[in-house]
């Protein structure tokens, strides 16, 4: 067993993962033809001329993520239509080609500008499937894609990500699906864009699997290394635009990827961190019937709990509108979550003490109550660690005064892997010490939010079975928010009878996967 955990706890993030880590929310803009046609799938067909906002300003759309509490945005360049929002060499299905500035705009410029000025981080989503390009399902295209690549990563300074979708739906067009370069694609893009991670059908960031905003409870960033290649065989990913897709909240294939009993089948392993990617309204692209539609603040922050908070990053879509704008009713939306997560932030309460079992030398538990860390690496400025292995770790805080607590937040050094699975809170209310919360993953970001509100002057966090020894670079107690986090109805039972149904998905990627 030893030596099983010792390869696990070797995995580590590189450096794009880590900051991507850090700055884990982020905003998706869809936009392009289908937000004129009121589609979800553009066929490829519809006349470039329909493109034309009167009143497109992209620095609306990104004080709007800004405003949210995002760090970057991620523009649909090319949805699967095979429209372009540039004025690209490859095609002539592109903005050139409709009457938004007499042909002479160019909305990937303009929203990489916007970003600079309210300095936010800038990503592109190109999708691989195209149904327009005449080169789709013949070698020729991945010379298309790879330009396509080439021009968004030369002209619009730094991308932060290129988000590769997996959705395909080439049998559609009667056409067979294009053998995809892979290797070819992920190269160019670390030589252009080497700060970049590369999501979904890509090697720094999985797909959780649905897209209704729902994380795995216990997700793991240490999982057997075919969760990558499904994702590069997008056996997963959507290929109907039936509507349902989106509805399948518990469709997480696997509810568990990483627990040592499941990695125990494997032999290679890799550092993939969860993406959730979910919409404020039904539809990724914007729908004027869906404008009473737009998510209710609460059902934003339990997505927000359960993916920052939950060790995924979040990736949020608020299309603009027929106008270029991003409707009223999102903005206002994103207003109220940015105020939500900055008014918590400042709930942190002041720590009087913290006991923990004896320290490595310089890893003091102190170092638990900050919170910096080095841009450039990602790794914390400090953290702490016992000196010694011993199975359970309990460790004591104390505030200067009783105080009304409803979260706790921690934080693995990931440098180190993840470790810790399972732990448990209590609250001395002055009477008894009580369970508030019990978890298993924790990673780089776990927000636990009790059940109820304490009021207490003391917690304990017992990590009760850890893959060798904690390392610990955060640990924060917030005075009470109102949050309670509510799981969807028969979210569980939804999950567990989609699971039995995928059993022989299962069992076939075993046979594929799987120790011989
Ligand atoms: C899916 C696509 O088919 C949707 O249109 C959307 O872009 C979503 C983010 O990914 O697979």
């Amino acid at each position: 067993m030893a030596d099983v955990i010792d390869k696990y706890v070797s995995i580590v993030p590189d450096v794009r993962q880590k900051r991507l880590q850090r700055e884990n929310f982020n905003v998706f803009f869809h936009y392009g033809l289908n937000t004129f046609t009121g589609k979800e799938w553009g066929d490829g067909k519809v006349d470039p001329s329909v493109f034309d906002p009167d009143r497109q300003n992209t620095d609306q759309w990104v004080k709007t993520a800004k405003d949210a509490g995002a760090y970057g945005v991620i523009l649909t360049c090319k949805h699967h239509d095979g429209f372009c929002l540039w004025p690209t060499s490859t095609t002539s299905y592109n903005i050139s080609a409709t009457p938004y500035k007499n042909g002479k705009g160019d909305v990937v410029k303009e929203v990489s500008e916007s970003c600079a000025k309210y300095g936010m981080k800038f990503g592109v989503y190109l999708s691989p499937w195209d149904r327009n390009h005449p080169a789709y399902s013949t070698p020729a295209y991945n010379d298309v894609y790879c330009t396509q690549l080439t021009e968004l990563l030369s002209n619009y300074g730094d991308v932060f990500c290129v988000w590769m979708d997996g959705a395909c739906g080439a049998y559609m067009d009667g056409k067979e699906k294009q053998e995809y370069d892979w290797d070819r694609y992920f190269a160019l893009i670390r030589k252009l864009a080497p700060n970049a991670c590369i999501s979904n059908c890509g090697p720094d960031v999985r797909w959780v699997g649905n897209e209704g905003g729902f994380a795995r409870e216990s997700e793991w960033n240490v999982v057997p290394k075919f969760a990558y290649d499904i994702q590069t065989i997008e056996d997963n990913s959507q290929k109907a635009d039936d509507g349902k897709f989106a509805e399948k909240g518990a469709d997480v294939v696997f509810s568990d990827l990483g627990s040592r009993k499941f990695l125990s089948r494997y032999d290679n392993f890799i550092w993939y961190p969860a993406e959730v990617d979910v919409s404020v309204r039904p539809g990724w692209f914007y729908h004027k019937s869906q404008d009473n539609m737009v998510r209710s603040l609460d059902s934003l922050l339990r997505i927000y709990y359960t993916s920052v908070g939950g060790n995924s990053l979040l990736l949020l879509n608020f299309p603009p509108d027929r106008h270029g704008l991003i409707h009223e009713n999102d903005v206002k939306l994103a207003k109220e979550l940015g105020k939500h997560i900055d008014d918590s932030r400042k709930q942190l309460l002041e720590i009087k003490e913290i006991k923990a079992p004896l320290a490595e030398k310089g890893h003091d538990p102190a170092c638990m109550t900050e919170d910096l860390y080095d841009k450039k690496t990602g790794d914390p400025l400090s953290y702490y660690t016992p000196a010694e292995e011993n199975g359970i770790y309990s460790i004591e805080i104390r505030l200067s005064e009783k105080k009304k607590v409803n979260r706790v937040r921690i934080a693995e050094n990931t440098a180190f892997s993840q470790r810790i699975e399972k732990f448990e809170i209590y609250a001395d209310n002055g009477r008894k010490l009580k369970k508030v919360y019990e978890g298993s993953t924790v990673g780089y970001n776990r927000i636990c939010v009790f059940p109820k509100a304490v009021l207490t002057d003391k917690l304990t966090l017992v990590i009760s079975k850890c893959r060798k020894k904690p390392y610990i670079e955060f640990l924060g107690l917030y005075e009470d928010n109102g949050v309670v986090i509510r799981k969807p109805r028969f979210f569980r039972l939804k999950q567990f009878i989609h699971e039995r149904s995928y059993k022989w998905f299962i069992e076939k990627e075993n046979k594929k996967y799987c120790k011989k």
